[in-house]
């Protein structure tokens, strides 16, 4: 079995951790299937209520491992194969997953893996984390949705200095420019994204998952559709034991017991 993504249990969610500390944890195929194999087993898991997903060593992730996609002699190099195979997967996995995941950046993000970070639900930066938008470096443009997330979080013209120029923002201008939610001291990453991930783990977990696609929908919807897709999940989510258990739990003021996933 792979050990380029390690996978820890913990009291209601997983720590998936990427392992290649050597290579700044960049993405080989191998990293790939064993990172989507990990999120795929936290789905099934039924008491499984959140991922933190982080990176080993001294990085979150440096991307596509360069090393990995020099074409032979005499072939071409096919790019598009890479990331209809592994990399646009990972992003809709992240998006689609029925519960949150809380990213912990602890040093430089970069290429792929910033966008990946950018993916993830909550995004949580030591303050000597970076992100860098390093594609037009090798002349390419940014992939794994970073030409949708950056201009969509930080706005047009930050997305455009970060892509064109490929230079790296530290994680406080990554703050204040909304790419993330926080930006934390370096030695209370860990203690913050686990603290956010034990209050998803007693969440309602069905309502954040519905959430999460209510606030994807929004992107390429008009306010009128909005409203009725609205209508349509809170008329769901009012069937469903959590909201009776939340209200209830108001009245009574008392903390509610959330089934989550059940
Ligand atoms: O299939 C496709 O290609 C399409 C998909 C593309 C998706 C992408 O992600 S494209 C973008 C790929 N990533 C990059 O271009 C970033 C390359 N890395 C860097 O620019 C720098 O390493 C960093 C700015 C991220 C960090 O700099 P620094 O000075 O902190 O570390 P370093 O010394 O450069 O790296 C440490 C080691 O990791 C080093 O190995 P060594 O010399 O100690 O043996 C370095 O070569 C290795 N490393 C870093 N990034 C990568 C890498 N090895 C392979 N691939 C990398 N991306």
């Amino acid at each position: 079995m792979s050990d380029s993504v390690l996978v820890e249990k913990r009291d209601g969610y997983q720590v998936v951790t990427l392992n290649r500390p050597d290579r700044l944890n960049s993405f080989n195929a191998e990293m790939h299937g064993a990172l989507m194999g990990a999120l795929v087993a936290a789905e099934a898991a039924a008491d499984c209520r959140a991922i933190l997903l982080r990176g080993a060593g001294r990085g979150f992730s440096a991307g596509q491992d360069l090393s990995e996609v020099q074409p032979k002699p005499g072939e071409l190099p096919n790019l598009a194969t890479t990331i209809d195979q592994l990399y646009n997967p990972l992003i809709r996995k992240l998006r689609a997953l029925p519960l949150p995941v809380v990213c912990a950046v602890n040093g430089v993000a970069a290429g792929a893996g910033a966008n990946i970070a950018l993916a993830c639900d909550i995004v949580v930066a030591g303050r000597s984390a970076k992100f860098l938008q390093a594609f037009a470096k090798i002349a390419l443009i940014p992939d794994s949705g970073g030409t949708w997330f950056l201009p969509r979080l930080a706005g047009d013209a930050r997305a455009r200095g970060m892509a064109l120029l490929g230079e790296p923002i530290s994680a406080e201008t990554a703050e204040r420019w909304g790419l993330i939610w926080k930006c934390v001291e370096d030695d209370a990453l860990m203690d913050e994204a686990q603290g956010i991930c034990e209050k998803f783990a007693k969440a309602p977990t069905g309502a954040l998952a519905a959430i999460k696609q209510a606030l994807d929908a929004a992107a390429g919807n008009s306010l009128n559709a909005q409203l009725d897709l609205e209508r349509d999940v809170q008329y769901r989510l009012g069937l469903a034991h959590d909201y009776n258990e939340g209200v209830a739990a108001f009245m009574e003021k008392r903390a509610p017991a959330f089934r989550g996933r059940g």
